[in-house]
């Protein structure tokens, strides 16, 4: 499937700060990281199922996780990168990469935040590539984004600390969180997610 996106496509992550593009993961590629994720798991018992930071790093990154070169794989798979390019253009670095399972029951809340937050970049036009790698529906927590929320290209000064247990360390204040400006969406296996990070 191409990963060409479309001029009305680029516009509309430009103003909204998001975009789901119609290219997905190539069923066997899938099947590849969903068992590369539950390795992942196993190599690394101690530490909690949403904070696996930097898991592109194989074996003892140096963040307390043992990580797989799988998703490294992923993060440079040409088609990702592609959209990426088309979005911030040619010159690219990847900066990061979070494994978020989420546990029933029990798992940990992912509080709304700023990902400029996190990432020591300015300006603040860095680009997400979020991937679902198992089904990620409304009932078990998919993300969910605030559409146009990065348009005055700064991180609120209002944040809160969370607790250490939170996969976050910083809090969006959750008053004009209005239901009706959240945007959400249930995402099937391979369905990647583009978001704008401020
Ligand atoms: O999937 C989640 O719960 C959080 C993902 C996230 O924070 C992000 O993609 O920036």
């Amino acid at each position: 499937m191409s990963a060409r996106l479309t001029p009305a496509q680029i516009e509309s992550y430009q103003r909204e700060g998001y975009l789901i593009p119609d290219y997905r993961l190539e069923p066997a590629f899938v099947q590849e990281l969903q068992d590369a994720l539950n390795q992942l798991i196993r190599d690394n018992p101690g530490v909690r199922p949403e904070k696996l930071v930097s898991a592109h790093v194989q074996g003892d990154n140096g963040e307390g996780v043992r990580g797989s070169r799988r998703f490294l794989d992923l993060a440079m798979h040409p088609p990702i990168v592609d959209l990426v390019e088309q979005l911030i253009g040619p010159n690219i670095i990847l900066w990061g990469c979070h494994v978020f399972c989420k546990p029933a029951q029990e798992g940990y809340e992912t509080p709304w935040h700023q990902d400029g937050h996190y990432w020591p970049i300015r300006p603040l036009a860095t680009c997400t590539v979020w991937v679902a790698l198992e089904p990620s529906t409304r009932e078990n927590g998919c993300l969910r984004v605030i559409p146009g929320s990065h348009r005055n290209k700064s991180c609120s000064r209002t944040c809160t600390k969370t607790a250490p247990t939170s996969p976050c360390s910083n809090a969006w204040p959750t008053a004009p969180l209005t239901r009706k400006r959240q945007w959400t969406s249930n995402s099937s296996p391979g369905r990647c997610r583009c978001t704008m990070s401020t």
